[in-house]
């Protein structure tokens, strides 16, 4: 049977404000928790916890009240390790989280761990001055540490539910994700605190709001607060010694992204405008022209029949669509196009027909289909939180796929109803109220997409992208920032989105490069393309309103740089494509923050710069007219310049960069693998590669294994892939590199070692000619040592 909370049948759930918080003085705090399985009185609520503990520091709490919060309304579980110690401890009604020492490194306050009022419910935290927070999915506070901070989960149309002027140039949440995930740096170590409940969430970190400056009294709640508008308080709680574990082990707890095929990890050119098999043959023919290489192009709404989702407009497919896809194939390009959630409420139109047969749809309090305003004008709304709904929509979806479309993009699916107040969408036939599950209306549908592909192709690794999502969405899809515009302030927003999805278990993102809204100036397309080329997700998109922006529109230098980044992240494919193998197998993101992987001072407040994988460092100029910026160069070893091929010392330096240079920075003793030229077209063999080894002058050692596979089924899952090891050794003068193919499956692979100083070589022990050659990779040219195996 279903519960609900404050909400009968036939009552529309309350209206919210979605800019405004819970306030602890508001509820009635439990003063004692007392015992492993405690109870204790909570208001008007009789509530007991429940505490389950697994192995690396995980521990889960749950409160019950004997019914008003049971329902687990999520749509997938998450999946911890074999149980073990956990991290949180009860000891004199206490609740203490303790890392791996038994140190207590955050505890509930005196007043209490934990608040209710009404369906609401607030979880507590006494944190040290010093604490910092970090997380939180993608929002858009343009920063990466977020203390002070009053935020909502409540997936949101940011285009269409604040003024311009406000995501013009201005913070704004709630936006388009929800991740209700902190992680929590102290002096002992780090806490993630999940709260996995698709409904209305909250989180409120200690210190200055400053987005209510106005009042200086605006200091947030001395406490860490993490709760609920409604659902049920589950609360997962992670104790690690660094962000890097911490990051690891809640990516394996939501789910890790699956190898993704290797074309999507290439350029995507997109805009809102392209209709149909004219346009994208004829970009397809133009990329091809000007030797760049692009993986997918995308369609917007006008490829459909009077934007009637899973329809196609004959006059922009007069040859079929699979046709198109063929013709695209050729040129090693993909075709993606949008579906949206919403479907016309037009009878005669055969989904919304047999959506309406199936009772597939959302239904409002008087029991027939919820209606909103988006594209095709009054629509309803699939049922994706409902079984049947999803399976509804599947079914489609796979129809899709057998059409000829081989991959989707899923949008507004936050749900946006245009200006139709939303909370009257309920679902499992009007039994659900909207808000308790909002959040998790874009998992459905990525949930459901997903299947019907793989039905249609099961042997096909499925690519999606979404614009919203909830907690588990790195297991179906790929998710994009949202609408950005063209200015510098979302330029430098897309890195603290980038680094806070990334280490909030959202490893495949990116922003719509060059901003969507607006028209990106020379200078900035630049700027933009060489501050994310290395980004785990690499699209330009733009309005139709606003100016083309694809590649050739640019001029001079500005276009040269844009070409050569593209470029070059082509051929930093097997690099990137390393990265997402071994998030697969050990959760660790593409891109990090650089206090993932130094734990120092210098990097806990840095929103300007990042780390792509282990080895690269990139603090791109991120303004249309600087070409120059500060960066600090972590650790306590020089770091090899890619713009000059020289190591500079660790420490704040001030590096310089004109318009078609960027600085990136390599670590001393890793390698990076990449393609031997930089490509001009899309289609790349992995098998022959070249691994890039900055090899300090006097001498020092690395590793790297290397994977290659066909990029696109899941034969590597049976044994079809090849991988090779490596490991150099290097004193002042001698290096001696030893190397061996490990796994055979995709074939022989061919590889040279380029080594960023000479020295005298050895292959597995045989002495090894070398050749001084010159590539380019972030700027000019730079002079590298080339060793074959
Ligand atoms: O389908 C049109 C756009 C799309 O281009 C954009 O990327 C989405 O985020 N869509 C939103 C709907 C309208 C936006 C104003």
């Amino acid at each position: 049977m279903v519960t609900t909370v404050g909400f009968e049948r036939g009552i529309m759930a309350r209206p919210m404000f979605f800019t405004k918080f819970l306030h602890p003085a508001n509820f009635d705090w439990s003063k004692s928790v007392g015992g492993e399985i405690p109870s204790s009185k909570v208001g008007r609520k009789k509530i007991t916890t429940e505490i389950s503990h697994y192995d690396q520091g995980i521990s889960r709490i749950r409160i019950k009240d004997g019914g008003a919060w049971d329902p687990d309304r999520n749509l997938i579980a998450l999946t911890p390790p074999k149980k073990g110690k956990g991290c949180v401890r009860v000891e004199e009604g206490c609740i203490s989280i303790q890392n791996e020492l038994g140190e207590v490194v955050l505890k509930s306050p005196e007043e209490g761990f934990f608040g209710a009022a009404e369906e609401a419910h607030l979880f507590q935290f006494a944190v040290p001055e010093s604490a910092m927070y970090y997380g939180m999915g993608g929002k858009w506070f343009k920063r990466f540490e977020l203390s002070g901070i009053r935020t909502k989960n409540y997936n949101t149309d940011v285009w269409s539910d604040f003024h311009f002027a406000q995501w013009n140039e201005h913070e704004v949440d709630p936006s388009y994700f929800a991740s209700p995930y902190v992680a929590v740096r102290t002096d002992k170590g780090y806490v993630g605190l999940l709260l996995h409940n698709p409904g209305v969430t909250t989180i409120q970190t200690p210190g200055h709001d400053r987005a209510r400056v106005f009042v200086n009294w605006q200091r947030t709640w001395p406490h860490l607060l993490i709760g609920a508008e409604n659902g049920s308080p589950d609360l997962w709680v992670i104790s690690a010694p660094s962000l890097a574990e911490l990051t690891r082990r809640l990516q394996k707890l939501v789910g890790v992204t699956p190898r993704p095929p290797l074309w999507s990890l290439g350029f995507h050119q997109s805009r809102w405008g392209y209709g149909g098999e004219n346009d994208l043959l004829k970009l397809s023919r133009r990329f091809e022209k000007e030797s760049l290489p692009c993986s997918a192009l995308w369609l917007d709404l006008d490829y459909m029949d009077g934007y009637r989702i899973f329809t196609v407009a004959e006059n922009q497919f007069p040859n079929g669509v699979q046709t198109v896809t063929d013709r695209l194939a050729l040129e090693g390009r993909r075709m993606v196009p949008i579906i949206d959630p919403g479907v016309k409420k037009e009878v005669g139109y055969a989904v919304f027909d047999d959506g309406m047969e199936k009772g597939a749809f959302c239904k409002n309090n008087l029991g027939k289909p919820y209606v909103g305003l988006v594209w095709p004008g009054e629509t309803v709304f699939p049922d994706l939180i409902s079984e049947k709904g999803r399976n509804w929509f599947a079914g489609y979806a796979k129809g899709f796929r057998d059409l000829g479309f081989t991959a989707a993009w899923v949008d507004m699916n936050d749900p946006s109803t245009g200006p139709v107040d939303p909370t009257g969408m309920l679902f499992q036939d009007g039994a659900e109220p909207h808000d308790r599950h909002r959040n998790q209306y874009a998992l459905g549908m990525q949930m459901a997409t997903i299947e019907g592909f793989l039905k249609s192709e099961p042997k096909e690794r499925p690519f999606l992208l979404s614009r919203s999502g909830f907690v588990g969405s790195s297991r179906y899809s790929a998710i994009w920032h949202g609408d950005n515009v063209s200015n510098e302030a979302h330029l430098q927003l897309s890195i603290p989105i980038a680094i806070g999805m990334s280490i909030s278990g959202l490893p495949f993102n990116g922003p719509d490069i060059g901003g969507f809204g607006g028209g990106a100036t020379n200078e900035l397309m630049a700027r933009w393309v060489q501050a994310n080329f290395l980004f785990p997700f690499f699209r330009n998109h733009s309005t139709d309103s606003s100016p083309m922006e694809e590649p050739w529109r640019y001029s001079g230098t500005a276009k040269r740089s844009i070409y050569h980044f593209i470029r070059l992240r082509y051929q930093l494919l097997p690099y990137l494509y390393q990265l997402f193998i071994r998030q697969e197998n050990s959760g660790d993101p593409v891109v990090r923050p650089v206090l993932y992987e130094f734990e120092e001072a210098s990097a806990y407040f840095t929103s300007d710069a990042f780390m792509v994988g282990h080895a690269l460092l990139q603090a791109p100029i991120l303004s249309e007219s600087e070409s120059k910026r500060d960066v600090v160069l972590p650790g306590s070893e020089s770091w090899w310049d890619w713009q000059r091929g020289k190591w500079i010392a660790p420490g704040l330096r001030t590096v310089r960069a004109n318009l078609t240079h960027t600085p990136i920075f390599q670590r001393a003793n890793s390698i990076v693998p990449m393609l031997l030229e930089p490509p001009t077209k899309p289609d790349v063999d992995m098998r022959s590669v070249a691994f890039l080894a900055a090899i300090p002058d006097t001498g020092g050692s690395m590793q790297a294994d290397y994977i290659a596979d066909d990029g696109l089924s899941f034969d590597y899952r049976s044994g079809q892939e090849s991988a090779l090891s490596l490991q150099i050794d290097a004193d002042e003068q001698n290096v001696s590199i030893k190397v061996a193919q490990t796994k055979n499956g995709y074939g022989p692979l061919a590889a040279e070692v380029w080594c960023t100083r000479p020295g005298i070589f050895t292959v597995n022990g045989q002495i090894a000619e070398s050749e001084a050659i010159q590539i380019r990779l972030a700027g000019g040219k730079v002079t590298v040592y080339r060793v074959k195996l």
